[in-house]
């Protein structure tokens, strides 16, 4: 009798998935917390242990978008980020102009110069985070103004480009547009140019798949429609383009987590973004292997349910208008900044929500310190990320240029902190045993709250910085099994209470 067989089998099915769902670590939303809480339930990043990994760390570097696509980094300046930020992830940007300079051949001793630096923060024990980076396009396409693709990519059909300041204006230069439209082949010519990207990636990801530093892929910085923006361009043309890097990359890649970036264009100063759900098919290969069923599956329902083992990201960036242009936070721009933060926080949680993926902020910082409000902006995008528990990626850790007035970097050449670097220099929670539910700074005292989750092992780890915590730490917590590590300014902390709610408060010394 085929037919009960098969609504019996579904009946199981349909009692797995919601056994998996219920296991999920971060499907479970996180009950108890307040109610205006906005963080509560989103998915969390997790390491092998599967403790949720709250990111802290550095864009590396606006310089690499240079000629050799390398940043200006030594070995001994990864080592100092790790000391005096506590950094346990760097966004590293790489060219697809250096990684396929000529169509379908590929700059290896290129990726072997990334590799070497992804051991530097190997060493560290810090995640990389691969970016393929893009501004205005690619060199090519208006007069070396921006960076990402190759010139045989570059198609401006001949259009009239000039560079303008600030330096986002050159996104509407006719060329730059016309490149972006013949990338995504919304003028009907160049299909081959994301067949490109897609292969390169997945070439990327080949060469990178054992690397046990590398934590994910950030498939493309800022993606930019061209003339087709917003309703137009995300769920239509960036969704399904995504949708075919991540199958490519899922052949060579099963582990790593995917980054996929909304537009950027409204949404990185808190627009809504229209990004539609993308598969990882690491997530079907095992509801497949568990269910055994896929093809009774078919037009059940179960199949559009979304397997909590999916490694996708929603990696979202955050420059409210005008304070990366060189704006201030004080005033009126003070007032229009603080309603974006509400604004994107809205938007972003609900779409990590609705994409049922982990938040991050790929791009956040990039206000010069010399303007009125700057330390005061640094610490209220810094709370909002604790109090959302996203991890985050500071723009940028390059040292200030002779005569730039861009003092972005929290370290300069030296390794010692800057204005800006005493301030994001603070403790944190670089991985939890269990799902944080709340995390919070002011003044010297650090508090972090997390339920135990089935599934993690291994303890709760806390850096805090030397300058704020320069002895052993005073440590109030729930749990008695510690251990303060004075060389590298950790506090571990193991899930020993039986309590299924953890706390832990720390002031200095
Ligand atoms: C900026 C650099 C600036 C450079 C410009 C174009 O700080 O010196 O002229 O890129 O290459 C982004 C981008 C990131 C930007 C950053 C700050 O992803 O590449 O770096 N930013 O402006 N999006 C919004 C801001």
């Amino acid at each position: 009798m085929p037919r009960p067989a098969v609504s019996r089998s579904v009946a199981a099915a349909r009692l797995a998935v919601t056994a998996l769902l219920i296991a999920a670590p971060a499907a479970v939303p996180t009950a108890g917390t307040a109610s205006a809480d906005q963080g509560d339930g989103l998915r969390q990043i997790t390491d092998a242990q599967g403790r949720a990994l709250l990111l802290h760390g550095m864009n590396t570097a606006g310089s690499a978008k240079g000629p050799s696509g390398l940043p200006w980094i030594e070995r001994r300046n990864v080592a100092a980020e790790r000391q005096k930020l506590g950094s346990n992830v760097v966004r590293y940007i790489v060219q697809w102009k250096n990684v396929e300079p000529s169509p379908g051949r590929y700059d290896d001793r290129y990726l072997d110069e990334v590799a070497q630096r992804v051991a530097w923060y190997r060493e560290q024990g810090i995640n990389v985070v691969l970016d393929m980076h893009q501004d205005i396009y690619g060199p090519s396409a208006c007069k070396g103004a921006g960076n990402g693709a190759p010139a045989w990519a570059t198609i401006t059909d001949g259009l009239p480009c000039t560079p303008q300041s600030p330096w986002v204006l050159t996104y509407l230069q006719p060329a730059v547009l016309r490149a972006y439209d013949n990338f995504w082949n919304t003028t009907g010519r160049h299909p081959e140019l994301m067949r490109h990207y897609v292969a390169m990636w997945k070439h990327v990801a080949a060469r990178f798949a054992n690397d046990p530093a590398v934590l994910g892929y950030d498939l493309m910085n800022e993606p930019f429609g061209g003339t087709k923006q917003f309703g137009f361009f995300e769920a239509p043309v960036l969704t399904p383009f995504y949708q075919r890097i991540v199958t490519a990359i899922r052949q060579v890649d099963r582990n790593r987590w995917i980054f996929l970036e909304p537009q950027a264009l409204g949404v990185n100063e808190g627009l809504g973004t229209s990004l539609g759900q993308i598969r990882d098919p690491r997530a079907r290969a095992a509801l497949t292997k568990l269910l055994g069923q896929r093809d009774r599956l078919a037009g059940t329902g179960l199949t559009r349910l979304t397997d909590p083992s999916s490694r996708l990201v929603l990696a979202a960036h955050f420059y409210p208008g005008g304070v990366d242009i060189g704006g201030g936070y004080t005033g009126m721009l003070k007032t229009l900044v603080q309603a974006e933060f509400v604004l994107w926080r809205q938007n972003m949680t609900d779409a990590a929500r609705r994409l049922n993926t982990p938040l991050w902020i790929g791009e956040i910082g990039a206000m010069a310190f010399n303007q009125p409000g700057a330390a005061d902006y640094t610490r209220d995008w810094l709370s909002m990320a604790d109090d959302l528990r996203v991890g985050w990626a500071y723009w940028s850790n390059d040292p200030q240029a002779d005569g730039s007035s861009e003092t972005f970097a929290p370290l300069d050449r030296n390794g010692d902190l800057t204005e800006v670097g005493k301030v994001v220099a603070r403790p944190f929670a670089r991985a939890v045993a269990g799902t944080p539910t709340k995390t919070s700074y002011t003044s010297g005292t650090f508090t972090l709250t997390w339920r135990t989750r089935p599934g993690t092992s291994g303890p709760t780890e806390i850096w805090l910085p030397p300058t704020v915590y320069p002895g052993t730490p005073k440590v109030t917590a729930s749990d008695h099994t510690r251990r303060w590590d004075p060389t590298n300014h950790v506090l571990s902390i193991w899930n020993t209470s039986a309590t299924t709610t953890h706390t832990v408060t720390i002031t200095p010394s």
